[in-house]
């Protein structure tokens, strides 16, 4: 459901959650186009055209015909219930913009590291990235019309994931596949969220 900014002011503030999503994974995996397929705002991208100096440094197989990369960050936003808004910032891959990602991943709630099997050993860094910090994230595999398939139980195998982290097949390019991918990062965050608060002290189950 979308809500006109009208719409957005009338209703009462407390009832809406906004939450702040990263949406990172190594170079040209699809973070712009999944960003941009899913907001309901014009999303706000920051696209350089790639230089040479690219040339021998990302590694573009399987992405041949891009001509673009993130410098900065994507930004767009979805409501994906009338109480949960989603701000989502795609993260750039390139590794020279790597110090972007400390800013960009403060306040956040969750990430979807989108991968893309030709090239997963692009991922280790964002998987490590937000496990080291406890960020609990939802990994999507980007599944390119060119690549073999794998099955979610290979993936989770080869980037050794623990058998908690979600793992969805998608297409960036599809709404409703990019949706997917988004309620399932929330349903982990937040049952998550309800696991850490019933092992407070003095937590009372059953009311
Ligand atoms: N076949 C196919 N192509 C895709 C898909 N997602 C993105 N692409 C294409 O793959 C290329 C990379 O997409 P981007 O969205 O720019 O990737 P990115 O991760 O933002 O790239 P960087 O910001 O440079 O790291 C583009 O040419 C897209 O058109 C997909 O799901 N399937
Ligand atoms: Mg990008």
């Amino acid at each position: 459901m979308v809500f006109a900014h009208s719409e957005l002011r009338d209703r009462d503030p407390v009832s809406i959650t906004a939450v702040k999503i990263l949406i990172a994974g190594g170079f040209g995996v699809g973070k712009t186009t999944l960003v941009s397929t899913i907001s309901e705002v014009v999303p706000l991208r920051t696209e350089e055209v790639i230089s040479e100096l690219s040339i021998g440094v990302d590694d573009l197989s399987g992405v041949e015909s891009k001509t673009t990369t993130t410098v900065a960050f994507d930004f767009g936003r979805i409501t994906l219930t009338p109480q949960c808004v989603l701000y989502l910032f795609g993260t750039p891959g390139q590794d020279r913009f790597w110090f972007l990602w400390d800013e960009l991943s403060r306040g956040s709630l969750g990430a979807v590291v989108l991968v893309d099997t030709r090239r997963l050993g692009d991922s280790f860094a964002a998987v490590d990235y937000f496990e080291s910090r406890r960020i609990p994230f939802a990994l999507a595999v980007n599944c390119f019309d060119a690549a073999a398939r794998y099955s979610v139980e290979e993936v989770r195998a080869a980037l050794d994931l623990g058998p908690d982290t979600p793992i969805a097949l998608c297409d960036a390019r599809h709404r409703e596949s990019v949706k997917n991918v988004l309620l399932t990062l929330m349903e982990y965050v937040l049952a998550r969220a309800n696991r850490l608060v019933e092992m407070r002290p003095g937590h009372l189950s059953g009311g």
